[in-house]
C-alpha cells in the first residue's frame, strides 16, 4: 500500500497511528520485540543525523526482512540516507529554520535518488518546536528551534509550507526532548492547517501520546523510549487500540 494512502486514511477518519523511529546506527534487538503484531504498528520510520551509508543499508534491509508488513520510511538525515529496499522517503524540508542546507540543497542532491530507486516522496514540512532545548537536531542542521510559546509563529511557518504544496508537517521537538510540542501548538497547526501531522521528540509514556493525539496528532513518533525499554512499543500500541476503539464507538 501507498504510503501517502495509509496516511490520508488515517487522518481522514480521525485514526491515530503509531510510527517506531529506529535509529540505523544503534543496535537493533529484535529479540526484544518479539512479541509484536506488525499489523499493530502503523509505520517504521528510519533514518538519523549520523550514519555510515554501509550500516544504513545493511540494517535497513535486516529491518525490512525482520518486518515484512510494516510500512518502512526513510526519514533522511542527509541525502545519503536512500535506498530502493524502503517503501518511501520523507522528504523533509526544515521550514522552522532558514539554513539553506536543508530547506533545499539536501533536496536537490537527493532528488535524481529518490526518482532512480522508485521511492513514493511524500513532501513534508519539518519544523523543530520545543520549550528552548538545543538538542542534537539543532546542532546537526544549525538552526534554533521555535518555542512552544510561540504559537502564532509557528501556525505561520505550517501554513506557508502548507501554501508551498507540502503534504504533511512532522512537528518535531528533538529526539530526547525534556517535553515534547506542546498540544496548544499540535492544535493549533492541525486547525488552521488540516494537514496530517506526525509529531515526536521526547514522548516517552502513555499520557503524552495521548496528549498529542487528543491535541490533533496524526501518527506519535517515538524513538528513545522504545530504544531505552522495547516493551514501551507494546503498551504504547495497546493504548492506541484502546484510544481508537472508544473513538469509533463515541
Ligand atoms: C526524533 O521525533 C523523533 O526525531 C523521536 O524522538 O527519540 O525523543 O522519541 P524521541
Amino acid at each position: 500500500k501507498k504510503l501517502s494512502k495509509l496516511i490520508s486514511e488515517l487522518a481522514i477518519s480521525g485514526r491515530k497511528g503509531v510510527a517506531w523511529l529506529v535509529d540505523p546506527d544503534k543496535y537493533l534487538d529484535f529479540e526484544a520485540l518479539n512479541w509484536i503484531n506488525e499489523a499493530d504498528l502503523d509505520l517504521i520510520l528510519f533514518g538519523g543525523s549520523s550514519v555510515d551509508s554501509g550500516v544504513f543499508q545493511s540494517n535497513l534491509s535486516t529491518l525490512k526482512r525482520r518486518f515484512p508488513r510494516v510500512p518502512l520510511c526513510i526519514f533522511p538525515g542527509s541525502a545519503d540516507q536512500l535506498s530502493p529496499d524502503a517503501d518511501g522517503v520523507l522528504f523533509l524540508s526544515l521550514i522552522s529554520g532558514t539554513n539553506p542546507e536543508f530547506l533545499i540543497s539536501s533536496q536537490i542532491k537527493a532528488a535524481f535518488k529518490v526518482v532512480e530507486f522508485g521511492l513514493e516522496a511524500l513532501p513534508t514540512g519539518y519544523l523543530l518546536i520545543n520549550s528552548g532545548e538545543l538538542l542534537s537536531v539543532h546542532k546537526a542542521s544549525n538552526t534554533l528551534p521555535i518555542l512552544n510559546s510561540e504559537v502564532e509563529k509557528a501556525v505561520q511557518i505550517a501554513l506557508a509550507g502548507k501554501l508551498l504544496g507540502l503534504d504533511y508537517l512532522y512537528l518535531e521537538a528533538g529526539s530526547g526532548a525534556k517535553e515534547p510540542v506542546s498540544p496548544e501548538i499540535i492544535s493549533q497547526i492541525k486547525k488552521q492547517t488540516g494537514l496530517p501531522l506526525f509529531v515526536g521528540g521526547g514522548i516517552r509514556d502513555s499520557k503524552a501520546v495521548r496528549r498529542a493525539f487528543d491535541a490533533g496528532a496524526d501518527l506519535v513518533v517515538l524513538g528513545n523510549s522504545i530504544e531505552k525499554d522495547p516493551s514501551f512499543l507494546a503498551e504504547v500500541l495497546e493504548f492506541k487500540a484502546m484510544y481508537n476503539q472508544l473513538l469509533h464507538v463515541n
